[in-house]
């Protein structure tokens, strides 16, 4: 068989919770090809933008190939050998001299199930502390609070057939557009088959209020304060199912007492910010369509009052019965591919395996037998941000972080740079060689990352998936588990480590959900009670049969039996099998808006980047839809402080300051601003988000407050500015303090956009020596000092190398407004042409070819620019959605892009009347 012919191997997405299934196949060049799986549940052969462009992350550029110790300030390469003995003598040092609690991991929602059992089993079960905590913590410890509160297990009840059934489906603090972008075409096309209603809330304007029938814009923070409302509202229109609430729930006169003393419309009115006809045409829908699901996710979670806020959402559920039943249920979806794995194998600091819990002395003695350890941790440990303020303050001397980059996205990140500084020994395992984080590594680790890792991850509905191995991994890097176990053995835990491979450690954490739960018979939909978290019928399964499951949902009680549903029944996880209400009140975010910090800072993504960027930030398509760290604010704030679209913004909080772009739109409310986190000390000098997020936190989650922190903005004038190609990656580094950068992936090379308050001809100039001295002389260049843009270039060997325009205003690439945008796309495409080409003659004269008149891609998949789209719409009377994809082939990809084109749809109308 050629390599041509390799055949298709069935894996999962690397990114979002929905888990979609991907088939993959290595081609002769070495690329990787990738497109959706028909066959899996989650997604029925869909994918999104970063799905899709999967296989344009997966090269060697960037990537981390071997482990590296540091000496005094620079790293050397060693071989496994050497850097497992140092990280295991280190921390058996460390323990000896300073108890177990002076060590600490974390980790992540991105390791495999696998990984994150065995990382969890070293900590709490051999080293005998609960200090490993992930950045699960940053994103659904909330709803695991709010579950376990009322279920009696950390729980989603539903499955995504569920939002297909729905007549009503509501979307709580979601950007489900570009952040399940699956999920939200699976309900667009729902809709379009049952018309059943969608209703947002959420302060911001989103894409996904492209198929809402009503958006609630409420006040950040004011959800429970709309939630407990409809509570109130439910009881007194006798719109609850009384035998519901009688045979299956407890407690529900304290959260009426709660949500009456705070309940009536005006009172949430006052709260919320909202009409009185949005709010009561919320309720009544609620109350009177059974089949609702209600979606939350991160505007739920991330708030100090993160676990209220999911209780007061499920309180509104219990009390009408509509708990995992087809189409009717709530659903916290996840972020991580595997955010739920972690969940379900310890990687909280306050939960053990299995679902099992420090304080049932039943789980803990069960443990210790399974693991065959005297030295499991007895209580929780600490919760990310506790954990890092503990390295601090000297508690802590030890932290290992894998698959997670801590140095940008955990709040106050200025201060978590200086902790990790500081931290006597950093052990940071990454798949790619430059991070913020991995900068502070005394001990950095080669791990094999998507596409070459094997193992099981699961997703938002309960459903376990493999990731395949589908390429030889570069260098020297190893899987996350294969690493821990190798540390683990050196610090003397043999036996307990000794694991062949990834099947081995699947197969002991199956069989640990079946600890004490063993009388339970297999039967087919009704689950085990007492922890429905039970994989009992994969426990014993085969290495040929691991390697071929098919995708399951859990509780698995039979092998390939998968379980859709949990809790129709009315039975629960509680000691009682009654589910509880909790009594909710609301609380405004911590933040303080003071006339210094008079704006409310939003924090979250953009649809085709992924966190902190170390794998879509490679894709050259999916750098271009939002190619900058950017601000969003209302027309009538940007006014009201003389800011112009593109203008650069300083936006400062109590905790520091930092400069972003300026994108003037009607997403934000007067007073409100949003930002995304995905940009960071790599690819901008002073971008990264979190630099001005608070430590306040959610009392019971530990969840931090992203979602709202008070802040001021202010212009940020600067005198010239230059746009620079070059196919190398560091040019940045040649630049002194003074100059403000961002730098893109673009194609063959990066974009860097650079302003200065230096004149145009002084950032000429300057950029000019730098490049120059930096080359070998002899190189042949073309330079035009001219007004208003001068231009210049740099060839080697005959084609460009680098080149840039300078001049004192040259217009954002991230403009929405784009009709106005100059033409400076072609400069993507500039790398590596030679002289006589027309497109290198355009740099010189200023003028760009039609051709290459494309604007700020819309659409990832098939390449298609704002221009490109808005002349289809001017030129070929397009009407409609569909008509700019016959036209142009926008938005006829994966779809993430269409919300975007009807956007562009209407602008173009209100604009010609
Ligand atoms: N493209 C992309 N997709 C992703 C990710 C990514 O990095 N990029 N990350 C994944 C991960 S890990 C996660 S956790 C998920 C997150 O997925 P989401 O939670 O959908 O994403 P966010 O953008 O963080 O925030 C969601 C929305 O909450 C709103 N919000 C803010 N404050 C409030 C409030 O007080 N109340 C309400 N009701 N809403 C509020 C925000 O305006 C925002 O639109 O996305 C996953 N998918
Ligand atoms: N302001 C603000 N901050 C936020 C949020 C927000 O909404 N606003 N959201 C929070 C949420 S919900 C989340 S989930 C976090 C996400 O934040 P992070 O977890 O810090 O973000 P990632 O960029 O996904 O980091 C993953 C790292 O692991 C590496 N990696 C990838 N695969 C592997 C692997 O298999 N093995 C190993 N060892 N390494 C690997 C990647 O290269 C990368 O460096 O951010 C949180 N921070
Ligand atoms: S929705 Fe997109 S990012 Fe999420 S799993 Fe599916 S293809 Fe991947
Ligand atoms: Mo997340």
């Amino acid at each position: 068989m050629s390599q041509k012919d390799s055949t298709w191997i069935k894996s999962t997405c690397a990114y979002c919770g929905v888990g979609c299934g991907i088939e993959a196949r290595a081609n002769s060049n070495g690329t990787l090809e990738v497109r959706g799986d028909k066959s899996h549940p989650a997604n029925f052969g869909r994918l999104c933008s970063k799905g899709l462009a999967l296989g344009e992350t997966v090269g060697i550029e960037g990537r981390l190939l071997t482990p590296k110790i540091k000496h005094q300030f620079s790293y050397q390469e060693v071989c496994w050998e050497d850097a497992i003995a140092d990280v295991a003598s280190n921390f058996n040092d460390i323990i000896k001299k300073y108890g177990k609690d002076a060590v600490a991991f974390y980790v992540s929602g991105q390791l495999l199930t696998e990984d994150y059992y065995v990382a969890n089993k070293l900590m709490k079960g051999f080293i005998g502390s609960a200090n490993i905590d992930t950045n699960s913590r940053l994103c659904m410890s909330s709803s695991v609070a709010g579950h376990k509160r009322a279920f009696g297990a950390d729980i989603v009840p539903g499955c995504y057939e569920d939002l297909e059934l729905a007549d009503l489906i509501v979307l709580t603090g979601s950007n489900l557009a570009w952040c399940h972008p699956v999920l939200f075409q699976r309900i667009r096309e729902a809709k379009a088959k049952r018309q059943c209603k969608i209703i947002v809330i959420d302060p911001r304007s989103t894409p996904t209020c492209d198929i809402a029938d009503l958006h609630l814009p409420i006040q950040p923070g004011s959800d429970i304060a709309l939630f407990n409302g409809l509570l109130a509202y439910l009881s007194e229109n006798h719109a609850v199912d009384y035998n519901y609430i009688e045979s299956s729930t407890d407690g529900l006169d304290l959260a009426l007492a709660s949500a009456f003393r705070f309940g009536d419309i005006e009172s949430v009115q006052a709260v919320t910010g909202l009409e009185k006809a949005q709010i009561l045409a919320f309720y009544q829908l609620f109350a009177t369509t059974d089949k609702t699901v209600t979606v939350y996710s991160q505007g739920v979670n991330q708030s100090t009052s993160g676990t209220n806020k999911v209780n007061s959402i499920l309180n509104c559920h219990l009390a009408t019965g509509r708990v995992g039943k087809p189409g009717s249920t709530p659903f916290s979806v996840t972020g991580q591919p595997n955010a739920m794995g972690g969940r379900e194998v310890g990687g909280l600091a306050n939960m053990l395996a299995a679902h099992m819990d420090f304080d049932n002395p039943d789980h803990t003695q069960q443990i210790r037998e399974f693991w065959q350890t005297d030295n499991l941790a007895t209580s929780p440990g600490l919760k990310a941000i506790d954990m890092f303020n503990a390295v601090e303050s000297g508690k802590i001397k030890a932290i290992w972080v894998m698959a997670t980059n801590p140095a940008v996205s955990l709040p106050d990140s200025e201060r978590i740079n200086t902790i990790l500084a500081n931290c006597p020994y950093v052990v940071v395992s990454d798949c790619v060689a430059d991070t913020d984080t991995l900068r502070h590594a005394d001990v950095v680790l080669p791990a094999q990352g998507w596409s070459e890792k094997s193992g099981t991850v699961t997703n938002s509905e309960r459903r376990i998936s493999r990731q395949r191995r589908l390429l030889p991994s570069p260098g020297e890097a190893k899987p996350d588990w294969w690493i821990i176990s190798e540390v683990a053995k050196k610090m003397g835990f043999g036996n307990a480590f000794n694991y062949q491979n990834e099947a081995d450690i699947f197969r002991e954490y199956a069989q640990m959900t079946a600890l004490g739960q063993e009388k339970y018979t297999p039967f087919s939909d009704v689950a085990p009670l007492t922890r429905p978290l039970s994989l009992h019928g994969l426990a014993n399964l085969s290495t040929r049969q691991y390697h071929h499951m098919a995708p399951q949902q859990w509780p698995v009680i039979e092998y390939n039996q998968s379980t859709a549903r949990l809790f129709a029944n009315g039975e629960f996880a509680t000691p009682s099998g009654k589910a509880q209400f909790i009594a909710t009140d609301h609380r405004p975010p911590a933040m303080a808006i003071s006339e210094r910090y008079p704006f409310i800072l939003n924090t979250g993504r953009i649809r085709d980047q992924w966190h902190t960027m170390t794998r879509t930030g490679l894709s050259s398509r999916l750098s271009e839809h939002l190619s900058e760290p950017y601000l969003d604010l209302s027309r009538q704030d940007a006014k009201q402080l003389s800011v112009k679209q593109g203008d650069l913004v300083k936006v400062s909080s109590e905790q520091g300051s930092i400069l972003l772009r300026a994108q003037i739109s009607n997403e934000c409310q007067q007073g409100q601003v949003f930002a995304p986190f995905h940009w960071n000390d790599c690819n901008t000098s002073m971008g990264k988000a979190d630099t001005l997020i608070a430590q306040h936190r959610d009392p019971l989650s530990g969840q931090p407050e992203f979602k709202a922190t008070a802040v001021n903005i202010e212009p940020s004038p600067y005198t010239s500015e230059a746009l620079l190609i070059s196919q190398r990656k560091d040019v940045a580094t040649l630049l002194s303090d003074q100059e403000h950068w961002t730098n893109q992936r673009t194609h063959k090379g990066y974009l860097l956009r650079i302003t200065s308050q230096q004149s145009p001809a002084k950032l000429h100039h300057l950029l000019a020596q730098c490049l120059i001295k930096d080359e070998a002389t002899g190189q042949q260049r073309i330079n035009i000092e001219a007004e208003p843009e001068s231009r210049f270039a740099l060839f080697k060997g005959g084609l460009i190398e680098t080149a840039f325009i300078v001049s004192d205003n040259l217009q954002s690439p991230i403009d929405t407004n784009s009709f106005n945008e100059k033409d400076y796309d072609y400069l993507y495409t500039l790398i590596g042409r030679p002289l006589s080409d027309p497109l290198v003659q355009a740099l010189f004269t200023g003028k760009t070819p039609p051709e290459h008149q494309n604007g700020r891609l819309v659409c990832a998949c098939k390449q298609v620019g704002v221009k490109t789209i808005e002349k289809a719409i001017r030129t070929q009377s397009c009407c409609s959605v569909k008509d700019i994809g016959k036209a142009t082939q926008a938005g006829t990809g994966c779809g993430s892009c269409v919300s975007e084109l009807q956007m562009m749809l209407d602008e173009v109308r209100v604009r010609e009347g």
